[in-house]
C-alpha cells in the first residue's frame, strides 16, 4: 500500500490512511502494521455521523436562569451560540467563578482517553488552559488501575511501575513452561494501547508463547477469556472470588512443603504474619482448597494438582486490571504477589508475577527509552484533589471527609465541571447517582465531537474536532513508531479543533500569551518535536530534523530491550539493589498499610467477602467487561460495535441453563435489574460464561427511557446504570464497576427504538436569550 491510499493518521487501535470521496470516508490499515484492529471499521460510519456537535450550543435554562444547580441537565433542550458569545459566555463564567469561590471549585480532573496525538491530547490542552487561569481541583489515579497504582507502590516499592518494569512477552514465550492467568489473557483488549499502536504485537507474541508449548489455566468466569490453542484450559470460577483461590494455592504450597522460605526470608518481609493467617492461626480458618471451594465453585482437587503443578513448571502468576475493578480490588494483585513469592520464582526468566497482560496491547512489550514529546501542562497551584471515581461523591458531599491512602481529605464545594476527552456518562458507576450529582454544580462544560450522555448533560457544549480533522504527532509509550498524523479532512460546521477554543478563551481571559504563546498548530508541532529531539540527541540518539520527519511519514524510536524480568536486578542482589519499601523488600506484610487500620485493606492480603454479593432479588453477578468491539464508549455508531449488537441493543451473554429457567430465548430483549438501576439488552447464549454469571460489556451509550427520570431504565443496555458507585477500599478508593449482582427477565412491554446516537433537541437563540 502507497501514499496514494490516502493520507495516513493513527488512533489508539491502530495506524491508518484514510481518504475522503464526497461525504465518505475510506480507511485502510497502515501498511506498517500486519495486524490491524477490526476497531479501525468503526471509524467510517462515525464520520458525518448524526450524532456529531456541529456548533457551540447552551442548554436553554442555563442561557434563560443563569448558572447553578439544574436537575434539567440531561432533558433540556440546547440552543446554538455563535463563537464569539461561546467564548465571552465561557470567560465571563470562569472569571465569576474564580472570584467568587477560588480555583478549587472548578473541578478539572477530566479523566478519559480522549484520541491519540501528543499535541492535541484533550487533558494536556484542559489542565494547561486551567492552569494558565490559577488551577483546578484535579483527579489521581485512574480507572484502569485505580487500585493497583496504591496498592502495589506499598507493596514493590515507588519505581515498580504497574506496567513499565514488567517482564518481556519474549521471555515469557521462551521460559515460561505453565501461566495461572486470573482473569485470562482476551486477546480483545490487546488491539488497543493509549496514544496508537502502529504494529499490534502482543498477540502474536501470545501466539509464539501457545506455539512454545507453555500451558495456560485461564481462570475466569468466561471461557472467552481464553485464548485459543492447544495447552490453553479453562478453570471456570466464581466472579470476584480470585483471592480465595490464590490463598489456597498458597496453603497447598506451604503444607507440602514446596514454598521457598529461603525466597521468602530473604527477598520478603512479613511473610510470618501472613503464613499464620494462611493457615489459620490468625482467625482460626485455615484457607486450605476445601474452604476455597466453598467460595470460588473450583473444586479443592483440582486446586491442589494446579499448586503441585505450579511448583513442578516455570510459572508465571498473571493477574488483568479487571480484577481489580471491584470491591477490594486491592487484594487480587496483592495475593498474586504473595502466591508467586510463596513459589519463590519471582525475579527469573518466565517465572514470578505479572500485572495486565491482556488487559491493554502493549504490556509486556518493550518500552520506548526517554520522554516522548509532550506539551506542558505548567504548575496547578490548586492542592485539592479526588481519586478519579469518587466524583459523584465529592459533588453530592461538598466539605465531607474522606479517606484516601492513609490520610484524610475534605471534598472541595464544585461550582464548575469542565471536561474536555472524557465520558464519564461511559465511564462512571451507578448513572442515576452521577446524575444526581451533575445537578449540582452551577455549570458544567464539555468539549466533544459527539453528542454523547455527557455533552447531553452540559450546560455548554463546545464542538471538537476529531484527529482526523487536526494534525499531530502519534506516539504511545508502548510502541516503536512517532507517526505523522495528518490532517485527512477539514472539521464540519463550526468545528473547531480545543487547542483553538483554549487560545480564544486565554485571549479573552488576558493569558493567551501564557497559552498558546502565539503559536499556530503547526509551530507547536515542530516545537513539540524539536524540543525531544534535542533532548533525545543529548542522550545519545539522533534522530531527523521536523521537516524531514514530516516528509517521511514516521521515524523508529529507541525501545529498552526486549528482555526484560520483573524484579531481576533486585533478586539477585536485594542488599544493593533494593526495593524502594520501607523494608527494601517485597511486602506480604505492610507494616504501613496496616497502621492506616482499615478493616477493608488490612496489612496482608485478605480475603474479604464482598459487601454486596447476590442477593434472591438480585441472585446474578453480571461482569462488566471491556468491550471487544469499540474502544470504551468511542464511536459507538461505527460499523464494527453496531454489528455486534442485538436489534441495535448491547449484547448480554447468558448461561442457556439461566436463560431457559426466565424463559429466555437468544436475541430476545432483557430487562437486567440491579439495586442501582436497570437497562435493555439483547440476549446471547452460550455455555462460555458459567452459570449464574451475565457478561455485559461497557461504552453502550446511556439512552434513557425517559429522560426527565433519572432512575429510568436505559434502552441501549449501558452497564453503568446498574454498576455501584463504591470504592475498592478506604486505601486506593479504586472504581468498582466489574461487577455488580442483577436479575435479568425478558422485557414483556413494548420494546422502545433505540435513539442513543441521535443529536438532543436543539434551536436557534431567540432574542429573548
Ligand atoms: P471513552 O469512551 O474513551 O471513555 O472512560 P473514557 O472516558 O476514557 O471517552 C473518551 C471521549 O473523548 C469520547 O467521548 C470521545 O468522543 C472524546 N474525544 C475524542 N477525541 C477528542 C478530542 O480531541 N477532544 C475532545 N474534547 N474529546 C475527544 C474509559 C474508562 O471507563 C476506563 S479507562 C476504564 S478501564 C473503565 N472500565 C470500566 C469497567 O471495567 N467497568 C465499568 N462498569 N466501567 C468502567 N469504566 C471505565
Amino acid at each position: 500500500m502507497t501514499a496514494g491510499a490516502g493520507r495516513q493518521s493513527s488512533s489508539h487501535w491502530g495506524a491508518f490512511r484514510a481518504r475522503i470521496s464526497g461525504d465518505d470516508l475510506a480507511v485502510t490499515p497502515h501498511e506498517l502494521d500486519a495486524r490491524p484492529s477490526p476497531l479501525l471499521g468503526n471509524l467510517s460510519g462515525a464520520h458525518n455521523h448524526p450524532a456529531r456537535v456541529l456548533q457551540p450550543m447552551v442548554r436553554r435554562g442555563w442561557l434563560a436562569d443563569g448558572p447553578g444547580p439544574s436537575s434539567a441537565r440531561g432533558q433540556d433542550e440546547f440552543v446554538r451560540v455563535d463563537w464569539p458569545d461561546l467564548t465571552a459566555i465561557l470567560a465571563t463564567e470562569l472569571e465569576r467563578v474564580i472570584t467568587e469561590y477560588g480555583n478549587a471549585a472548578i473541578f478539572g480532573g477530566s479523566y478519559g482517553w480522549g484520541s491519540a496525538g501528543r499535541f492535541h491530547h484533550p487533558q494536556s490542552q484542559v489542565h494547561r488552559f486551567l492552569n494558565t487561569i490559577g488551577g483546578f481541583t484535579r483527579s489521581v489515579n485512574t480507572y484502569s488501575t485505580g487500585a493497583s497504582s496504591v496498592i502495589l507502590p506499598h507493596v514493590l516499592g515507588q519505581d515498580v511501575a504497574a506496567v513499565h518494569g514488567l517482564t518481556s512477552w519474549s521471555v515469557l514465550a521462551e521460559h515460561t513452561t505453565m501461566i495461572l492467568a486470573f482473569g485470562g489473557l482476551p486477546v480483545k483488549n490487546m488491539q488497543v494501547a493509549p496514544g496508537g499502536i502502529t504494529r499490534h504485537r502482543s498477540e502474536a507474541a501470545l501466539r509464539q508463547l501457545i506455539d512454545n508449548g507453555t500451558s495456560i489455566v485461564v481462570v475466569s468466569p468466561v471461557r472467552t477469556d481464553c485464548p485459543d490453542g492447544r495447552g490453553v484450559r479453562w478453570c471456570p470460577i466464581n466472579p470476584g472470588t480470585d483471592v480465595a483461590m490464590m490463598l489456597a494455592l498458597a496453603w497447598v504450597l506451604i503444607t507440602s512443603h514446596l514454598h521457598d522460605t529461603e525466597f521468602l526470608n530473604t527477598r520478603c518481609t512479613g511473610y510470618g504474619q501472613l503464613e499464620a493467617y494462611i493457615l489459620g492461626h490468625t482467625d482460626g480458618v485455615r484457607k486450605d482448597p476445601a474452604w476455597a471451594e466453598g467460595i470460588t465453585g473450583v473444586a479443592a482437587g483440582d486446586i491442589c494438582s494446579l499448586a503441585t503443578q505450579m511448583a513442578a513448571n516455570r510459572t508465571f502468576v498473571s493477574v488483568t486490571w479487571s480484577l481489580q475493578r471491584a470491591e477490594h480490588g486491592e487484594q487480587p494483585p496483592w495475593a498474586a504477589i504473595a502466591l508467586a513469592a510463596v513459589l519463590g520464582q519471582i525475579g527469573t526468566p518466565g517465572g514470578g508475577f505479572g500485572h495486565g497482560y491482556g488487559s491493554m496491547g502493549d504490556v509486556g512489550l518493550p518500552k520506548v527509552s526517554g520522554q516522548l514529546p509532550t506539551l506542558p501542562q505548567g504548575d496547578n497551584p490548586v492542592d485539592a484533589f479526588i481519586p478519579v471515581a469518587r466524583i459523584s461523591d465529592m459533588l453530592l458531599n461538598p466539605g465531607a471527609p474522606f479517606a484516601y491512602n492513609g490520610g484524610t481529605y475534605r471534598y472541595p464545594h464544585t461550582r464548575l465541571v469542565y471536561w474536555c476527552g472524557g465520558n464519564p456518562f461511559h465511564h462512571h458507576q451507578d448513572i442515576g447517582r452521577l446524575r444526581r450529582a451533575m445537578a449540582a454544580p452551577d455549570t458544567v462544560v464539555v468539549h466533544e465531537p459527539y453528542w454523547t450522555a455527557t455533552a447531553r448533560h452540559a450546560d455548554i457544549v463546545v464542538p471538537s474536532a476529531t484527529f482526523l480533522e487536526r494534525s499531530d504527532l502519534g506516539a504511545s509509550r508502548g510502541d516503536p513508531c512517532l507517526i505523522a498524523m495528518r490532517q485527512v479532512c477539514d472539521p464540519p460546521g463550526d468545528v473547531r479543533t480545543d487547542y483553538e477554543t483554549f487560545s480564544e478563551l486565554a485571549d479573552a481571559l488576558d493569558v493567551g500569551s501564557f497559552f498558546s504563546e502565539g503559536d499556530s498548530e503547526h509551530a507547536w508541532l515542530r516545537r513539540l518535536y524539536e524540543t525531544w529531539r534535542s533532548r533525545s540527541s543529548s542522550d545519545g540518539v539522533d534522530l531527523p530534523s521536523f521537516d524531514g520527519f514530516w516528509s517521511a511519514g514516521h521515524v523508529e524510536l529507541p525501545s529498552a530491550p526486549n528482555d526484560q524480568v520483573m524484579l531481576y536486578d533486585f533478586v539477585q542482589d536485594p542488599e544493593n539493589a533494593p526495593l524502594r519499601t520501607p523494608s527494601g523488600r517485597i511486602e506480604l506484610t505492610s507494616a504501613t498499610v496496616s497502621s492506616f487500620g482499615y478493616d477493608d485493606c488490612p496489612g496482608h492480603p485478605s480475603w474479604l467477602p464482598p459487601a454486596a454479593g447476590p442477593t434472591d432479588a438480585h441472585p446474578l453477578t453480571l461482569l462488566a467487561s471491556q468491550p471487544a468491539h469499540r474502544l470504551h464508549s468511542q464511536l459507538d455508531m461505527g460499523a464494527t460495535s453496531q454489528s455486534s449488537k442485538i436489534h441495535g441493543r448491547e449484547p448480554l451473554l447468558m448461561h442457556p441453563d439461566d436463560a431457559v429457567a426466565r424463559g429466555i430465548a437468544p436475541g430476545r430483549v432483557v430487562l437486567i435489574t440491579s439495586e442501582q438501576g436497570s437497562c435493555l439488552a439483547g440476549a446471547v447464549l452460550s455455555s462460555d460464561i458459567k452459570p449464574g454469571c451475565v457478561q455485559l460489556a461497557t461504552g453502550a451509550w446511556y439512552d434513557p427511557l425517559d429522560p426527565r427520570d433519572v432512575d429510568s431504565p436505559c434502552r441501549h443496555g449501558n452497564v453503568n446504570t446498574l454498576t455501584r458507585d463504591r470504592g475498592t477500599s478506604r486505601l486506593a478508593q479504586g472504581c468498582t464497576g466489574q461487577l455488580v449482582s442483577v436479575e435479568v427477565r425478558l422485557y414483556q412491554e413494548r420494546v422502545p427504538a433505540v435513539h442513543a446516537h441521535r443529536p438532543p433537541p436543539w434551536g436557534a437563540r431567540p432574542p429573548s436569550l
